[in-house]
């Protein structure tokens, strides 16, 4: 009796993720369709116990379908998602393509859950909800909880981006290059013309006219649509690491009001979606490593920031899984608004 669900991206990461999460919370989908392009329509791909052949996407397959998640890229969101959307489905996109767009949902659950009301209420009969980018929702999970307390004025935010967020071909280069360079080799690079293995580098998003990179205007312009304000300053760098599955994100922020840290690790604490590893004595603070294949965006590192007056400063150490909480968990937590 539940809805028909379709997965419009299926082999790739996010993809295949959004089928072990939706085994992990037993979605109650009816039916599920496997959708993905020509190159891989005829494979077979096994879900909850049972193995589906892979269709082609195309026009029509979305005639019987109540909610689509899409993680195929913007140019097939770009395409396929107004065309489901009018046929009455409920498109939940995981590419950037509509995130900005005036009167398209770009949600975080446990942030802004409100901003999909209409849609809750059924008033909606069919449309397109964006997943925001997987850096600005890590983030955002962890600091919105002290944006409701005190008021945020102004974020700056490095992040160190794993290779998951380039997609598996980047995820298996990193683990190549570092047997080569182990191994004496020479390094092999296709995806990115630079070595990765034992490096870092600026994120590898197309840069925009101001100097900053299209990942670091996502973090600025989702955050305050997600948000709802212009009334929020945000920096952000974004760089690349040798790390597989978790971003880890450096988070510095400016109160409207004083906030002392033993009061923000409080509210961390008892905030949905947050796990607290905070142990000073012990040096013990979130690692890529804790957050992979987690639900919850780990959060450490809570201090006062010792260049600021009073306690209107507020430092943070977070660290999420990009292809879990960072797009599908947080795609498939839509859908289930969707119910
Ligand atoms: C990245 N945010 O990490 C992208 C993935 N969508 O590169």
């Amino acid at each position: 009796s539940g809805p028909k669900v379709a997965i419009a991206g299926v082999t790739g990461a996010v993809g295949q993720e959004f089928l072990r999460v939706l085994t992990e919370r037993n979605f109650p989908y009816s039916r599920m369709k496997m959708l993905a392009s020509a190159r891989s329509a005829g494979k077979e791909v096994e879900f909850d116990g049972e193995m589906y052949k892979i269709e082609e996407l195309k026009e029509d397959s979305f005639d019987d379908i109540d909610i689509a998640l899409f993680s195929a890229g913007g140019s097939i969101s770009k395409k396929f998602g107004p065309i489901a959307a009018k046929k009455g489905c409920f498109v939940v996109d995981n590419s950037s393509a509509f995130r900005l767009t005036e009167g398209v949902p770009l949600i975080i659950p446990e942030v802004n859950a409100l901003s999909m009301a209409e849609y809750k209420l059924g008033k909606m009969h069919g449309g397109i909800i964006s997943n925001p980018n997987c850096s600005t929702i890590i983030a955002l999970v962890a600091v919105t909880p002290i944006h409701r307390a005190v008021g945020i004025k102004r974020m700056v935010a490095s992040t160190y981006q794993a290779a998951s967020g380039a997609g598996a071909l980047a995820m298996a280069e990193l683990e190549q290059q570092t047997r080569d360079v182990l191994n004496g080799d020479p390094v092999t690079m296709k995806i990115f013309n630079l070595q990765y293995a034992f490096n870092l580098f600026s994120h590898n998003a197309p840069m925009t006219d101001n100097g900053y990179n299209e990942e670091e205007m996502k973090m600025v312009n989702e955050t305050k649509k997600i948000w709802s304000t212009e009334d929020v300053d945000i920096a952000a760098t974004c760089i690349r690491v040798p790390v597989m599955r978790a971003h880890a994100e450096s988070i510095n922020l400016t109160l409207c009001s004083d906030l002392d840290e033993k009061d923000a690790k409080e509210i961390l604490r008892s905030s949905a979606g947050i796990k607290i590893i905070d142990d000073r004595a012990n040096n013990c603070f979130p690692t890529p490593l804790d957050a992979s294949n987690r639900d919850e965006i780990y959060v450490g590192r809570i201090r006062q920031d010792i260049s600021q007056p009073g306690r209107t400063g507020l430092e943070l150490f977070v660290c999420g899984d990009q292809i879990k909480k960072g797009a599908a968990l947080n795609a498939v937590q839509i859908a289930e608004l969707l119910l």
